[in-house]
This record gives structure tokens, C-alpha cells and sequence, in this order.
């Protein structure tokens, strides 16, 4: 790396000097260029201030062609052009600045700013590619208000979209013709869209609780039409949910979310004019799975959610970005949960939780909810923002409980409506609404690293006292030695011997709590809580709901997790129950070497297997052991092998001793499933009986291959046919080229089913895979531009196949790096997340990590790197980013 890009640190905030009222964009959208006009009234921020200081704007890559101030063109001599930036030494304190840039979307890579996706134009501006497309005060506390014209070809184009309402439009020379829209919102930059192209458009509406009517309308390209039915429903869903749960309506006449091919990530909350990753809004049957059918839901439900926490009221700066993510994330999290399945969801939660943030806040990126430092804003759409984010309003909602956090939420919106502001402003809501303090509870804002809970008890049988002694400590991490002990919401209960809860009664009250649970609050290291009137030593069900995003350490017997599992009034805790003890045998084989499946573990999984009482959907959850990687968490040096082989092994044991009650629940799921009309209940069925079969498949015999292959063939829905596909081709069995060439064949026009069908190569554990991985890079069907084939293929292998991507050899580690420079050339941002993997090479025995660290030199020694794989590397080798 010849230099060091340059770090902004949190602590150097200061107010923009100039503010933006108004601003007016022209874009004149031709094939080769695109010249953007804009018009900006400005005004001076520290109009007291004798010592003006100059104006500077952003702008990157931008061909200069014209500027001019209140009307009179400015020379050179006027101005000073960096790479990052146009600055004016002196402007009077209100004034209106001209300026008429090129830019080239056609060659637009990097999908920030103004790109062409397929056929069309789409934008992407946050965090920071508006100035990708002019020169402006592109930070989130600048905010202005929008009138914008498009211009293109009236044939190539006939659809031109942008924020908030269309006002004017007409007819120009050469074919070609011009829509003008207006925003009534104040909006900073990050906010804003343009959409152009070819587009088909599902259009519905949504009355809302006070009356008004907001037309819906969801583009996309033509051949995609037919696969918006669901993306509506949930729209419509989520707007009925707001208003019905937190009093909020949509404050426009016109809601428009555009599907487009080529996305950074999910989707973007634009005001008025969401622009969404396909895989978040086409789905049909066929060609989507039943996870594709809740993404949709979360996404689509979280993007609506953004127009009031994040569009209404927006951040002060980019240190704040949790505050309308982990925000936003919360409130996604209810809404799904409300239209079903809570306890299914909290798992999946969890699980993502686990998987993503708890190691990152035990490696070198660990920052906090709010980072204090960032070399790319870009590098800090993190799992912690996002998810350790939500999991920090979460606590808030179980301090406060729903009415007082809907106070809260109330206070801050109408506080704060119009504004940008922080996290601290958040807080302070929420406390002097519930007429608390919040102080301490603040540290979750700062303190990285993910606590651990040591809890110990004891019971008194005569006095019948029960007391729960806990201890909280939060491991050092990069740049915070030392931790402070945070105000933790510690959900509990009490079992008795019949699996009930027992009424809870605190030393000190006089009532018990009967409702089973109650909220134990954290705020000292230690902490102790007596139970009275306890008249046998219970079992605790601690954490429940995951009430806290920390670790937990109580020594529970297996027999004590057996029982959980097999009780638990929470329905989250007893498969943390389930988890906790497969886990505990697993890690045990993998120490100590394999042994026998402890009578009592293979009693609850028969238990769960044949129980006819329970959702589906949960069986298939507590069905499923703790994944590999979540299993490489809990070791010290991560042994890859091992815990592959063991789980493995685990599966087969299962299905050895098991296979009569899983074929009779195999064949009792199809005979449901046949029988429901209801969409829900049938994915339920649906997601148990790939589970079985998953189990089934293990025995790799030629009854359950062929199963498999008449799951393939009779599937009429993608949810079955990729679940029998993954097994196939897991198989090793020869039948499994020919599915998957069957399944290429029928599906190679649909990309995003090309997609499932390079991500269930990569996630083969079949030796060969990656031979497969690198002779998939050379396919028609990979696109190293297209974010969503890369996550499938390359994204996929390194993150989901442990076994593989961890060779002994190196190789997947090699293969990596290779791609991920030939990436950094293309698109920057998506680069950077694929090195991720690479950054937890201290995790691993030291063959393994040593050729890990080897690759991230040579990463690091590239020449002309971007900030964006730059900041990951450097982090990763513990490389001062100052
Ligand atoms: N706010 C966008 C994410 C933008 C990411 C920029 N690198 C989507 C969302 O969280 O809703
Ligand atoms: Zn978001």
C-alpha cells in the first residue's frame, strides 16, 4: 500500500458550514455520457461568524464543464479541484451555485452513484455516491429539498423516476422526452434515487387508518412482472402494521420500489422511490423458495419502515448509522413476528446473531454499535450495527415494555421530525419519556465485545430460598482494554420438577410474579437475586427470548438441558436448550473423540421428531444441530475437520437409530402438506420434511437417494426441488450431474435461479468442491460485476462451507485472494466483504492461519488498493489505522 487513506474519526464532528435549501437537478441521460445540471441555493450555517469559511464541495470522478455563482460563470482562478473535492474560497453567505458535470454510468462498476443495471439507469447514493453524480454537501446532516428533471430517449426510457411527486413532463427534440419530480421532503443526499428504463409496473393502493389513499406501484423489467404479487402484499402489510402498532402513515401520495439486477446489497429506504436487489422482490412458486418468500417480507417491511426511522428523521452523521438500522432492524423483527411464527423468527435471529456478530466482536473489525473511527463508511454496514444494533433497542423494549417504548418512539419522532440527529438524542427520548435513567445503558453505544454472563445458584430447602449470583464481564477489544460492567436485562424463570413455572418473588416484595417470567436488570459486576417461597430447587431458564445479546455460562447437566428441551414454557429456550446440549456431546467428540449419543439426547430428538403438537416449522428447528461455524465459536483453536466429521457423524447416528420414525414423519409432512390451502402452514410442512429428509439422506442408500431424485423430479414448487438438489449433489451419487444440468437447463433465463444453483455447488461438502468453485468462475452463468453472483458462488463457499473453503492445503485461502483483488478493480465494496473471511486467521491451528495471514500480505502489498479492502486487511493484520 503506497499511502494510508486517511481515517474520520467520530470525535471530529463539526456542523457544515453551508446548508443546501433547494436544489434542482437536470439529468440529460444519453448511451456514452450523462451531463448532470445542478442548481443549489445555499446558505451560509455560521452566518455570525466575521471569518467565512470556504465552501467545499464533494465530488469523485466528476468531469467539471461548468460553473457559476449567483449567475456569473467562475474561471480556474475562482476555484481549486482535487480528487475528492471543489472548493470556493469566498461565497457570499446566500447564494445560488450553478454547476454542470459528466459522468459516465455505463462504465459505472463500483454501483454507487449513478450506474446502469442491464438496460436501465438506478442510483445508489448511500452512503456516499451522490457525489458520484454532482459536486454537493454530501453528509447526511445537509438536508435539502429535491426537484428533479430527467431526460432520455422516449423509447429506450419511457419510464423516469425519482423522489416524492411527478409535477411536470413534455415532449423534446430527437425522440427523446423529460419528467420532472418534486420532493416535499427535506432529504440529505444519501436519499436520493433516479430510476430509468423499460419497465413493467404493478400498481395497487393502500388506504390508510386517517383515510388516505397512497397509490402502490412496484417496476420491474417486463419478464418479471408476474413475480411482484407477494413483494405488494407485504407492502401493504407493513403499512397496515405501522399505523396499527406505532401510529404511523405513510406521508405520501405515491409509494415506488423499482427491482434492479445489480445491487450492492439488499435494498435502499430512497424517499418515496425504494430501489430493491431483485432477490428482495421477484418471487413466484416456482422460482422461489419459502426463505425467499420471508426475506421478501423482512426487506420489503424494513425499507417502509426507514421512511419514518432514518427518511423523517436522519442521522447526524455516519457514526450514527445504528440508529436508524438497528432501529429499523427492531422494528422488522416485530413485524415479521406479528404476521407469524415469533418463536421460528426469534431463532433465525439468533442464529444470525451468532453466526455474524459474535465473531466479528471477538476479532480484529470488532467496533461498537456506534464505531468511533472509519477509513469507508462503507465497511461499516456491519452485523454489529445492524444486528447487535437491533438487539440493543430490543433491550430497551424489554426495560420499558411496549407501551413505554411506544412513548418513547413517539417522543423521538415528533422531537426530532425533520432533523438529523444521534443515538444519544434516541436515549434521551426514550428515558424521559419513561421518566428513567438511562445513563449506564448507554455503554452498549460504546463498548464493543460481546459480554459473558457467569451465573451460579443456590438453594436453601429449608428456608426455600433460591438465589442466582451473576457475574458480568466483557472481553478487552482492539482499542478498549479495559470494559465497564452495562445495565443488562436478564429475562428468567423457575421450572419445578413437572416442567412448570414456578411464581417468582423477590426478597424485599411482596407479591409474586405469575406470568412465569420476569425481567432481572444487570447493572453492577456481580449481582444477586434471591427467590423466596421456592419449594424445591428449580431449574433456571435464564436469557429467555435472548433477552440480552451476551454470552452465557451456567454449568447446566445434560439431564438439566434434556429437561429444558423438553419444557420450557419459552419456546426460544428450550431449542437454545436442544442446541446447547448437541453442541456440548459434539464438542466432546471432537476433543475427546467420538463416543456413543447419550441415550437421553437421542430420547428428546425422537421426542421432537414425532411430536404432532408442535409448529412444524419449529420442530425443524430444533431438528437441526448447531452449524459448524457455530460450533467453531465455541473452541479456542477452531478444528475444522473435526467438527465437520463429528457433525457428520452425529446426523448419520441419528438416522441410523431413527430411520423408521423419519421416514413415517417424511411421509406424514407430504400427506399434510397435500391437504393445506393455507401458504403458511404449507411451508411449515415443507421445511420439516427437507429437514427429515436431509437426516434420511445420510444413510446413502439407494431408497433414500431415490427419494431425493423423486423429490427433484415431482416438485412443483423451488423450496422441494432445491432441497433435494443440495442432497444430490451432496451425495456424490452420479445421478446428481444430470439434476443439476436438468436444473440449469429449465432455469438459466432466471438469474436469480442461477443463483441457487452456483450457491448449492459451492456449498457441496464433496471434496471436489473447489475444483467446481474455480470452474464455475469461467461459466456463462458467473458474472464477477454482479454482486449477487458473487455472493452466491464466492460469498457462499467462503463463509458457508467451513470444510472446503479451510483445506489444509491452502488453496481455498489462495483462491480467495485472487479473487477478491480482481474484484477490488471492479467493485470496491463488494471486494471487501469477501475478505472477511480471511480476517479470523488467528482463530485457527497455525498451518491453517499462517497461510491465511500470508494471503492478506499479499492483498495488502497490492498496489492502488481501495480504502474499502485497504481498511479490512490492515485491521486484520493489526496494522495501525489511525
Ligand atoms: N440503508 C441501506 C444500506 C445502504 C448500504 C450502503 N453501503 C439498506 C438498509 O439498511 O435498509
Ligand atoms: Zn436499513
Amino acid at each position: 500500500m503506497a499511502h494510508q487513506p486517511t481515517t474520520v474519526h467520530r470525535r471530529d464532528y463539526s456542523a457544515p458550514d453551508y446548508l443546501v435549501d433547494h436544489v434542482a437537478l437536470h439529468f440529460d441521460l444519453h448511451q456514452e455520457q450523462t451531463t448532470v445540471h445542478a442548481r443549489l441555493e445555499l446558505r451560509r450555517n455560521d452566518s455570525d461568524n466575521a471569518q467565512p469559511q470556504p465552501l467545499r464541495l464533494n465530488g469523485i470522478e466528476l468531469e467539471l464543464l461548468g460553473l457559476a455563482l449567483d449567475g456569473v460563470p467562475l474561471t480556474q482562478e475562482d476555484y481549486r479541484l482535487d480528487a475528492e473535492s471543489l472548493t470556493i474560497e469566498r461565497v457570499p453567505s446566500q447564494c445560488t451555485l450553478e454547476v454542470i458535470t459528466r459522468i459516465r454510468p455505463q462504465e459505472n462498476m463500483r454501483l454507487e452513484g449513478l450506474y446502469r443495471s442491464g438496460a436501465m439507469f438506478c442510483t445508489q447514493c448511500e452512503a456516499q455516491g451522490f457525489r458520484r453524480i454532482t459536486f454537493f454537501l454530501d453528509r447526511p446532516d445537509v438536508m435539502a429539498r429535491f426537484t428533479t428533471t430527467i431526460e432520455a430517449d422516449r423509447d429506450r426510457y419511457p419510464v423516469l423516476l425519482s423522489n416524492g411527486n411527478q409535477v411536470a413532463q413534455g415532449q423534446a427534440a430527437g425522440n427523446r422526452h423529460w419528467v420532472r419530480w418534486e420532493d416535499p421532503f427535506p432529504k440529505p443526499s444519501y436519499l436520493f434515487a433516479l430510476v430509468a428504463g423499460d419497465l413493467a409496473c404493478h400498481e395497487d393502493r393502500h388506504v390508510t387508518a386517517s383515510g388516505r389513499t397512497v397509490r402502490l406501484r412496484i417496476f420491474t423489467e417486463r419478464e418479471n412482472l408476474d413475480k411482484t404479487e407477494h413483494a405488494m402484499a407485504c407492502l401493504q402489510a407493513a403499512m397496515r402494521w405501522d399505523e396499527a402498532t406505532y401510529d404511523l402513515e405513510c406521508d405520501l401520495n405515491d409509494y415506488m420500489i423499482v427491482a434492479v439486477g445489480d445491487f450492492n446489497m439488499g435494498a435502499m429506504e430512497n424517499k418515496g422511490l425504494n430501489i430493491f436487489n431483485t432477490q428482495y422482490i421477484l418471487a413466484r412458486p416456482e422460482t422461489a423458495t419459502d426463505s425467499d418468500y420471508e426475506d421478501i417480507l423482512a426487506v420489503v417491511g424494513h425499507e417502509y419502515f426507514h421512511n419514518w426511522t432514518g427518511n423523517r428523521v436522519t442521522l447526524r452523521d455516519w457514526f450514527q448509522l445504528s440508529l436508524k438500522e438497528g432501529l429499523t432492524v427492531f422494528r422488522e423483527q416485530q413485524f415479521t413476528a406479528a404476521m407469524g411464527a415469533a418463536a421460528v423468527k426469534r431463532i433465525q435471529e439468533v442464529r444470525g446473531l451468532r453466526a455474524a456478530q459474535f465473531p466479528e466482536d471477538a476479532g480484529p473489525m470488532a467496533h461498537s454499535v456506534r464505531p468511533d473511527k472509519y477509513v469507508e463508511i462503507n465497511n461499516f454496514y456491519t452485523a454489529t450495527v445492524y444486528m447487535k444494533g437491533a438487539e440493543v433497542i430490543r433491550m430497551y423494549h424489554s426495560l420499558l415494555g411496549q407501551e413505554g417504548f411506544c412513548q418513547g418512539l413517539a417522543l423521538y419522532l415528533q422531537r426530532h421530525d425533520g432533523q438529523a440527529v444521534t443515538c444519544r438524542d434516541f436515549l434521551m427520548a426514550m428515558a424521559e419519556a419513561n421518566g428513567i435513567d438511562l445513563e449506564q445503558f448507554g455503554l452498549w453505544y460504546s463498548q464493543a465485545g460481546t459480554p459473558c454472563l457467569e451465573v451460579h445458584d443456590e438453594y436453601e430447602p429449608g428456608s426455600g430460598r433460591y438465589t442466582l449470583h451473576i457475574r458480568q464481564h466483557t472481553p478487552a477489544t482492539p482499542g478498549q482494554p479495559h470494559k465497564q460492567p452495562l445495565h443488562i436485562p436478564v429475562i428468567v424463570g423457575l421450572l419445578n420438577a413437572e416442567g412448570h413455572d414456578l411464581p417468582l418473588r423477590l426478597e424485599n416484595e411482596t407479591q409474586a410474579i405469575t406470568t412465569g417470567s420476569r425481567v432481572l436488570e444487570l447493572r453492577h459486576e456481580r449481582e444477586t437475586f434471591r427467590f423466596l417461597d421456592i419449594p424445591q430447587r428449580p431449574i433456571p431458564s435464564l436469557l429467555r427470548g435472548f433477552s440480552a445479546p451476551v454470552k452465557l455460562d451456567y454449568a447446566y447437566t445434560e439431564d438439566q438441558l434434556a429437561f429444558l428441551f423438553g419444557h420450557d414454557s419459552d419456546e426460544f429456550n428450550r431449542w437454545e436448550a436442544g442446541q446447547q446440549l448437541s453442541a456440548r456431546i459434539l464438542l466432546r467428540w471432537v476433543n475427546e473423540g467420538r463416543g456413543s449419543i447419550p441415550e437421553r439426547f437421542r430420547t428428546a430428538f425422537r421426542r421432537t421428531l414425532c411430536d404432532t403438537e408442535t409448529d412444524p416449522a419449529l420442530l425443524a428447528e430444533a431438528l437441526a444441530l448447531p452449524s459448524e461455524n457455530f460450533l467453531a465459536e465455541q473452541m479456542k483453536v477452531i478444528d475444522v475437520e473435526g467438527i465437520h466429521i463429528a457433525r457428520e457423524a452425529m446426523r448419520c447416528n441419528l438416522a441410523e437409530h431413527l430411520s423408521e420414525e423419519l421416514r413415517a414423519r417424511y411421509a406424514l409432512c407430504v400427506e399434510q402438506g397435500n391437504k393445506t390451502e393455507n401458504t403458511a402452514a404449507a411451508a411449515g410442512y415443507r421445511r420439516l420434511k427437507n429437514a427429515v429428509l436431509g437426516y434420511l439422506a445420510t444413510l446413502q442408500n439407494s431408497t433414500e437417494l431415490q427419494r431425493c431424485l423423486d423429490q427433484y423430479a415431482t416438485a412443483d414448487n423451488m423450496t422441494d426441488a432445491l432441497a433435494a438438489l443440495a442432497l444430490l449433489v451432496d451425495s456424490n451419487a452420479s445421478e446428481a450431474e444430470a439434476s443439476l444440468a436438468d436444473f440449469y437447463r429449465r432455469w438459466q433465463h432466471e438469474p436469480l435461479v442461477v443463483d441457487k444453483w452456483l450457491r448449492v455447488q459451492a456449498l457441496s461438502s464433496r471434496s471436489d468442491t473447489l475444483a467446481r468453485v474455480i470452474q464455475l468462475t469461467a461459466h456463462p452463468a458467473f458474472d464477477i460485476r454482479n454482486p449477487n453472483k458473487v455472493r452466491s458462488l464466492l460469498g457462499a463457499f467462503a463463509q458457508g462451507n467451513p470444510a472446503c473453503f479451510h483445506d489444509v492445503s491452502g488453496a481455498g485461502y489462495t483462491f480467495l485472494a485472487d479473487r477478491v483483488l480482481e474484484l477490488d478493480g471492479i467493485n470496491p465494496q463488494v471486494a471487501a466483504r469477501l475478505v472477511t473471511p480471511l480476517s479470523r486467521w488467528g482463530r485457527h491451528d497455525p498451518r491453517r492461519s499462517s497461510c491465511m495471514h500470508q494471503q492478506l500480505e499479499r492483498i495488502y502489498a497490492q498496489e492502488g488498493l481501495s480504502k474499502d479492502v485497504y481498511e479490512i486487511v490492515a485491521r486484520s493484520l493489526d496494522r495501525a489505522v489511525e
